[in-house]
């Protein structure tokens, strides 16, 4: 019992537990760690670095930080960093940049880092010093054969955008045509059927073909992922 008592107070005593902190004026800050009498420094050419928060990341039993730089303005990226004391020596290692929103929580006792992104979320946890991407939850997007794209600048004096693709499965291409709908700012596509043209009001800004088909005819996706098909007598609405 004595011993496994003393195995217990062992980490507490042996290990220092090392502190983040910033010094420094704008464009010129460090980060100061201080590990018992040692302080170690790390800056970068950037003009902000901030410490978001100081906790065990990655649970070896002592303190790292979530360190991010920034060039301080509007419309620049942060930049975030892990920085850890190995060995004795402070070590920073970048994670990822971005100008979205950055959260760290604990998940069944874990830290991990949430990194929202333009195109989805990433998710990184932490070992060894090291954080490592865990999981991207991206906005499913359907890969076309092709397409065409956008509504910009919503006027009816833009010219018609079109592409190919072999709708009826005969081995041609057929033109399929798609105008910009400027009172929705949608797409307004044409498509070939058995009982001549179907123009069809996507509400879109991106309309292409699948590789895919049903009833013996080409589907097509809109935006991301709704998809249209064709019934055997006509093509139904994005769903
Ligand atoms: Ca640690
Ligand atoms: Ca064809």
């Amino acid at each position: 019992m004595k011993v496994l008592a003393l195995a217990c107070l062992l980490p507490a005593t042996a290990l220092a537990a090392p502190t983040y902190t910033v010094e420094g004026e704008l464009g010129a800050q460090k980060l100061v760690v201080q590990d018992g009498a040692l302080a170690q420094r790390w800056g970068s050419d950037e003009g902000l670095i901030g410490v978001q928060q100081q906790a065990d990341l990655d649970g070896d039993g002592t303190p790292d930080a979530l360190v991010y730089t920034s060039c301080g303005g509007n419309g620049c990226a942060t930049d975030y960093h892990l920085a850890t004391v190995r060995g004795g020596k402070l070590v920073v290692t970048p994670i990822d940049s971005t100008e979205g929103e950055v959260r760290l929580k604990q998940v069944e006792g874990r830290w991990q880092l949430e990194v929202d992104q333009p195109g989805g979320q990433k998710v990184y946890v932490f070992a060894d010093g090291k954080a490592a991407l865990f999981a991207t939850d991206t906005k499913r997007v359907l890969a076309t054969i092709a397409e065409v794209k956008g509504v910009a600048p919503y006027t009816t004096d833009s010219p018609p955008r079109s592409f190919q693709a072999d709708v009826d499965l005969d081995g041609k291409p057929e033109t399929i045509t798609c105008t910009i709908w400027e009172r929705w700012g949608s797409l307004l596509c044409t498509l070939p059927t058995p009982s001549g043209p179907q123009t069809l009001s996507t509400g879109c800004d991106r309309f292409g073909a699948l590789a895919t088909t049903t009833n013996g005819r080409r589907d097509f996706v809109c935006n991301e992922d709704k998809i249209v098909r064709f019934d055997g007598k006509a093509y139904n609405e994005p769903r």
